[in-house]
């Protein structure tokens, strides 16, 4: 019983915390996006312990993404391995003010962020209009996956992620590359899908 109560999420799982596979881990802090540099902090970090010892799947959520010129923006995660994605580039223009706006990258959603206009909470693809922008150390620089369509790019989570473990640090690196209006996000929380090995903790009484 011991087992099946983990599986259902009674009992023991105090134990595992957030270990279950799909369960998320959030930033602790927001990060300010400051006007033409890097965001403080940079990175944004978040532990994970007890997750997935093989991805199969990645989902990150950003919560009240604020700024006045989307297109400004540049997000790129690493992983706990090095593995960098560029979640988000270029998306927005003028006329297209995000608010308080939570919205998630999946590999799995239908549409990518729009080029030219605002967007509305949802599930995104990773997505980014420029290439090569520089993520300054200790970021990545400009070596990091490309989901596109900039330059026809086709990285995604599962083609970055899949196989590696989901334990250690993951820093979400976010800058702003042009000089006119700054803006904030409150937090960003990632989940997992993948191998739950935490399960191996759990004895058979
Ligand atoms: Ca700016």
């Amino acid at each position: 019983m011991h087992i099946a109560k983990c599986l259902l999420g009674i009992g023991c799982c105090a134990l595992s915390g957030a270990a279950l596979a799909g369960s998320g881990f959030c930033s602790s802090a927001p990060i300010t996006i400051t006007d033409n540099t890097t965001a403080s902090p940079y990175p944004s970090a978040i532990s994970v312990t007890g997750g997935p010892g093989s991805i199969t799947g990645v989902t990150v959520a950003l919560a009240g993404f604020t700024h006045p010129f989307p297109d400004d923006v540049g997000i790129v995660l690493v992983g706990p391995t090095g593995l960098a994605l560029r979640l988000q580039g270029g998306a927005g223009d003028a006329n297209s003010a995000a608010s308080g706006l939570s919205y998630t990258f999946s590999d799995t959603a239908t549409n990518t962020l729009p080029d030219l206009t605002g967007w509305t909470a949802g599930a995104y693809k990773p997505t980014t209009y420029y290439g090569a922008e520089n993520f300054p150390a200790p970021g990545p620089g400009t070596t990091y996956g490309n989901p596109g369509p900039f330059g026809a790019g086709t990285a995604t989570f599962a083609s970055t992620y899949a196989g590696t473990t989901s334990n250690g640090t993951w820093n979400l690196y976010v800058v702003d590359f042009a000089g006119g209006d700054a803006g904030s996000l409150s937090q960003w929380c990632i989940s997992f899908t993948g191998t739950p090995v935490m399960l191996q903790r759990f004895s058979v009484d």
